[in-house]
């Protein structure tokens, strides 16, 4: 890798293959970093080999204890849960360990390729982290795989294997504004808990007048807590996050900010309580409790620092009855991946906030410091990048910079992402088509607005923005307060060629998308809301001229595509050809 473009002197005969591709930014992981600063930048490039993880067990790096029983499991019944939070010593003990190994570096899918396997990612460090600290960590990602082909539609498009993140196929996600469980999309920022329902409890503390623990039973007894059955829509701020990578690339962990698609967005029918029940049931919040803190029960790793999944919501949030307790996913028991035995859904919020394998809730009085809450899912200012998420400058390596802050203050030059805003995806036709129509495109998609507002009217244009078709109500699926809204519809399409065809939605506060994806670009790479747009190449048979020409292609038995690749036979024989050019004006003029 070239590292100070500026310090190389070119000398003859060292020119580099690929000089030419690099000149055009066409292999940017491989550009270096031209340095006009007139002050040496630190470009070293660590070539120390990552630890063999055959090695995590030799006696160098035997540890004194076990990590079975140190690490081990907290509650019979509760596989795939460890308790982290209650025990800074545990936590540690893993820090320590972590330190001891080297790890791999995150693969370059951004300036580099994504490979066009399925899973497209691995995520090898994410497993050899669970691999070096061992004990029951030692298995999770293959027992996490096992869980996807057991419960997940074969079809998935499996962005990463493991934390599993995958989605469904453009072709299927919109087939039907309720989406199937087995198509729903899923975000895991590290294994499946299996937990027996009849072990389980769920622990209300913190800041709370009674705290208690209450089963399964309990929260179903409905003479104590009113059942409630609600659509929702949870969508992750990661959403169409490959279109800002596109434009440029942004903070590339493959696990923290995996490049999704369309499809990081889907609807069900959640049943369960509301958590306002169980919280006035437990005599509500104490003076000062302005938060709750939600606890998933999977291990999750951050900084070289292992701990449970844990974020926040605002007690203005759950007062409102917006906060459900699931434990039903579309009339069927919640699937081991969207969290069996109980999840919470926040309606209208980051999916991040909606947390699986939920097992204590903690009423708190600022929002979560854990970093799910407070150092990631935070949309940056567009100035913002590696060298300065933190008010100072001061540290550019980030391992060292969780470690400083672990228990500080975090950095707050990023807002804390909560209710999502206005958007809108176009499901076909697909980016680079070629669309062959009579005059009218039908385009499928979904549109969704967060905060409890709904897509009140969704638009398309063929051509690039400056015209727009309103969908027509009746091919918009319902509405209701907190779900989507598919739709399939026809739009008029004139054009042809290369044109641009673009998805916009006001929701019903009238809010409504920008139109370039640099507008709403970050160095996090959340919240893709500007408008969709997929590039197509249109051939519309309603002219005469277009569907004789297309004929012709037919009685040849000629191909269209590829399009870039000249006609074959001759379009015009020669009287066909004198006779047109005579009926023309002369192309050039006489006098
Ligand atoms: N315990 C736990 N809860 C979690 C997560 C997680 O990794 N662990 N991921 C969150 C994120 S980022 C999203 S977008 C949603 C995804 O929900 P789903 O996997 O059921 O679609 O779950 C949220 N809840
Ligand atoms: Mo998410």
């Amino acid at each position: 890798m070239r590292v100070d473009v500026s310090a190389r002197e070119p000398t003859p005969g060292d020119q580099p293959a690929n000089e030419w591709k690099l000149e055009q930014g066409l292999e940017p992981a491989l550009l270096g970093l031209r340095n006009q600063s007139g002050v040496p930048i630190q470009t070293i490039v660590d070539n120390a080999p990552a630890t063999d993880p055959k090695d995590y067990d030799a006696p160098e790096f035997k540890e004194e204890w076990d990590p079975n029983v140190v690490f081990a499991e907290e509650r019979p019944g509760w596989k795939g849960y460890i308790e982290w939070e209650d025990y800074p010593e545990k936590k540690e003990k893993a820090a320590a360990r972590f330190k001891r190994f080297k790890f791999p570096p995150p693969p370059e899918f951004q300036l580099g390729a994504l490979p066009d396997t399925n899973p497209v990612l691995e995520g090898k460090r994410w497993k050899l982290w669970h691999k070096a600290i061992g004990g029951p960590l030692t298995n999770v990602p293959e027992e996490s795989w096992e869980r996807v082909l057991e419960e997940k539609h074969p079809n998935m498009l499996h962005l990463l294997q493991f934390p599993y993140n995958g989605e469904p196929p453009k072709r299927l996600l919109c087939e039907q504004p309720v989406t199937p469980n087995e198509l729903h999309f899923v975000r895991n920022h590290g294994g499946i808990p299996d937990i027996d329902p009849e072990a389980f409890d769920l622990r209300i503390d913190g800041l709370v007048n009674n705290p208690k623990k209450l089963t399964l039973k309990d929260l179903q007894n409905e003479s104590i807590f009113p059942r409630v059955s609600k659509l929702v829509t949870i969508q992750c701020s990661g959403t169409r996050r490959l279109e800002q990578i596109a434009e440029y690339a942004g903070e590339g962990d493959e696990m923290i900010n995996a490049p999704w698609a369309e499809g990081a967005i889907g609807t069900a029918e959640w049943t369960g309580v509301t958590l306002k029940s169980v919280i006035k049931h437990c005599g509500g919040l104490k003076d000062g409790g302005k938060h709750v803190e939600l606890y998933g029960a999977e291990t999750y790793f951050k900084g070289g620092e292992c701990m449970n999944y844990v974020v926040s919501v605002p007690w203005s949030k759950v007062k409102v009855h917006e906060v459900m307790l699931a434990w039903e996913m579309n009339g069927k028991p919640l699937p081991k991946i969207h969290g069996f035995p109980l999840r919470a859904v926040v309606m209208g919020y980051i999916g991040a906030r909606s947390v699986k394998w939920l097992y204590r809730i903690k009423g708190i009085e600022r929002p979560s410091r854990a970093p799910v809450q407070s150092r990631e899912y935070l949309y940056f200012q567009h100035q913002v990048g590696k060298y300065n998420q933190i008010p100072t400058c001061e540290f550019a390596n980030p391992f060292e910079l969780n470690l400083k802050y672990a228990n500080r203050e975090p950095p707050l030059v990023g807002i804390q992402i909560q209710e999502m805003p206005v958007s809108s995806a176009i499901m076909t036709p697909w980016n680079k088509e070629i669309v062959v129509h009579n005059g009218e495109i039908e385009v499928t998609g979904w549109a969704y607005s967060g905060g409890g507002r709904w897509p009140e009217r969704v638009e398309l244009s063929t051509t690039g923005g400056y015209s727009w078709y309103p969908v027509p109500t009746s091919a918009l699926s319902r509405k209701h307060k907190f779900t989507w809204r598919t739709f399939t519809a026809k739009v008029p399409c004139d054009h042809e060629g290369w044109t641009e065809l673009i998805v916009r939605c006001w929701d019903n506060s009238l809010n409504t998308q920008p139109m370039e994806v640099r507008h709403s670009w970050n160095w996090g790479l959340h919240v893709t809301s500007s408008c969709h747009r997929v590039k197509i190449y249109s051939v519309n048979r309603s002219r005469p001229a277009t569907a004789k020409r297309l004929k012709e292609f037919e009685e040849r038995g000629e191909n269209l595509v590829p399009i870039t690749r000249p006609t074959e036979f001759r379009t015009m024989m020669d009287p066909e050809y004198i006779e047109t050019y005579d009926a023309m004006e002369p192309r050039d003029v006489d006098d």
